[in-house]
């Protein structure tokens, strides 16, 4: 079955200006309370031969969080046993990882993809702050 053309015009025009539409109140009610969003903290990631970069993660317990990690060289991978998190990325490509940390505590971020002779070395740590601690 084929579409008809000036319909078909019409939804796209129409979830556009929806989109917009949507898109600029989103906006708006961000500037009026910056606080009280449901919106995760975004956090970007490196990973490349043989580390993480930042090493070190910083949230907050039961702040929803958003890792973006990207490739800096080749396949890597990385891996949050204690919230059951294991990507592989592959060279050039990006993950996003969302969770929301509900233990307080130090927990290693390892590779797990094999990258090379320095893959074991490469570690980093997410910190999860116990909620109401004060940051550092
Ligand atoms: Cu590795």
């Amino acid at each position: 079955m084929r579409f008809n053309k000036p319909l078909l015009w019409l939804i796209v025009a129409t979830t556009g200006l929806l989109g917009m539409l949507s898109q600029s109140e989103g906006m708006s009610a961000q500037s009026d309370d910056s606080v009280q969003t449901g919106e995760p903290r975004v956090i970007e990631v490196v990973a490349k031969r043989y580390e993480f970069v930042p090493s070190s993660i910083d949230v907050a317990q039961g702040e929803p969080v958003r890792i973006v990690v990207s490739s800096g060289d080749g396949f890597h991978g990385f891996g949050i046993e204690a919230f059951d998190i294991s990507k592989e990325i592959a060279r050039g490509e990006t993950v996003t990882i969302e969770f929301t940390p509900d233990v307080a505590g130090e927990f290693p971020i390892l590779c797990t993809g094999y990258c090379g002779e320095g893959h074991e070395d490469m570690k980093g740590v997410l910190v999860v702050r116990a909620q109401g601690a004060e940051q550092p």
